[in-house]
């Protein structure tokens, strides 16, 4: 008698989701998968009329991995324009490249400015 009633709590206890269990199973193919893409930034430089073209190129290519072509009309177009996009990234990596832009400005001392807005 003891055996039996352990054997009845033990299977009412038993969490399996699996088969065998109707209630369970319909709550499951209801539950909507929320899969969320990364929220995407764009990070823009601005124009100024002090930082040497130069830098700015030097910018494209090391930090945005821009070739020496795309870098050269980025910059340019900046020049022209006001601002001009550098890349569009995830959050930290976009927050990443704006701090290592900004730090480089201020470390040769140049006026160039480099932000990020939602995609
Ligand atoms: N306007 C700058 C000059 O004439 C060049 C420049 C380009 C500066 C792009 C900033 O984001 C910039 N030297």
């Amino acid at each position: 008698m003891l055996k039996k009633t352990l054997k009845i709590q033990s299977s009412s206890n038993n969490d399996d989701k699996g088969a065998g269990n109707e209630f369970e199973t319909g709550i499951a193919t209801k539950e909507k998968q929320k899969i969320k893409r990364p929220s995407l930034y764009r990070v823009l430089l601005l124009n100024d009329d002090y930082t040497p073209m130069d830098f700015v190129i030097y910018i494209l290519q090391d930090i945005f991995n821009k070739t020496s072509d795309e870098a050269v009309q980025i910059m340019l177009l900046v020049h022209n324009a006001g601002k001009g996009e550098a890349g569009v990234f995830p959050f930290e990596v976009a927050e990443t490249k704006v701090t290592q832009v900004m730090d480089l400005a201020i470390k040769n001392a140049h006026p160039l400015k480099c932000v990020m807005e939602k995609h």
